[in-house]
């Protein structure tokens, strides 16, 4: 299985046994006053600079989320979804809540994104699904439902196979399905990093597809948050995730990523290791 996406003159491909690809987190308001004050007076500055400074520091997609209180993201989703085209060709990834806004982002991107997601809901896949089939795109299915987040395994597996099976009646290809196993605030429940693991185990191996994670979540309310993310992510490379969403900024991810993906057999000879140290 080998998910592609694409963005002008630029395609990223990723997948089982593949060097891991980075979607950088940056353009999104969660935690960041300034971000969402920008984005609710309909400006889109610190968008533009997110998207260079990420695709610089070696994003190799660009996730795109404008949900805050008192933004319309109908309106102002698909503007920052332009914004990012105008100054970086990365593919974008779609990250919304709500699927209206997502299909007008779709109508202004005329490559082949990554929709930011689907999920285990009777309605949510009702919604997104033939959205995804119709525009040919690829999609971040997230195992969860209707009765919310499982705390167990065997659930979240489950959640993953039934949206699976849904899609590909639809006649997505078994390659455009990227399954998010749901990385939890460690901070809460000490078990969420395991079953977040143990989840990927499960699902690289019974499914074959693509994976991501929203890396920075199992870090929410500790110092240091850098540091358990990045111990986080290497964890989740050995157990097959493909494509986290990251942030490319924070110190020695990047190397952290590349030292891991030579140690799991993902970059034969080292090559984008070693090209690190090359550039430096
Ligand atoms: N799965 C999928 N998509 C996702 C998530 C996921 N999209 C959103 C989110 N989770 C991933 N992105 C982020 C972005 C920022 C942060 C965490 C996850 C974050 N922000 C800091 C905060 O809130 O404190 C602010 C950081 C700063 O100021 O620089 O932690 O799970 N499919």
């Amino acid at each position: 299985m080998v998910t592609v996406v694409r963005g002008k003159d630029c395609e990223v491909r990723f997948g089982l046994g593949l060097p891991t690809v980075i979607i950088g987190e940056r353009i999104n308001p969660t935690g960041k006053k300034k971000l969402a004050e920008e984005l609710k007076e309909g400006k889109l500055n610190i968008v533009e600079e997110d998207a260079i400074k990420q695709a610089e520091a070696g994003a190799d997609i660009i996730d795109v989320n404008v949900g805050a209180v008192g933004v319309d993201e109908e309106e102002m989703l698909p503007r920052a979804v332009k914004k990012v085209m105008e100054v970086t060709n990365k593919p974008i990834c779609i990250d919304s809540a709500n699927p209206r806004a997502i299909k007008k982002a779709l109508e202004v991107y005329p490559y082949k994104a990554l929709i930011n997601s689907v999920n285990g809901e009777e309605r949510s896949m009702e919604e997104i699904l033939p959205l995804v089939k119709e525009s040919g795109n690829a999609v971040i299915c997230l195992t969860m439902d209707e009765k919310g987040i499982p705390k167990d395994v065997e659930t979240r597996v489950s959640i993953a196979r039934k949206i699976i099976q849904r899609a590909e009646s639809l006649g997505i290809p078994r390659d455009d399905i990227v399954v998010d196993c749901l990385a939890m605030a460690a901070a809460t429940d000490s078990s969420a990093g395991k079953i977040t693991l143990e989840t990927l185990r499960r699902v690289t191996e019974e499914f074959g597809v693509s994976t991501t994670l929203g890396v920075s979540n199992i870090s929410f309310g500790m110092p240091n948050r850098a540091l358990l993310n990045i111990h986080f992510l290497t964890m989740a490379i050995f157990n097959g995730l493909t494509a986290p969403i990251v942030d490319p900024l924070v110190d020695g991810l990047l190397e952290a990523i590349r030292a891991a993906d030579f140690l799991v057999g993902r970059d034969p000879y080292g090559m984008n290791y070693i090209s690190i140290y090359r550039k430096k």
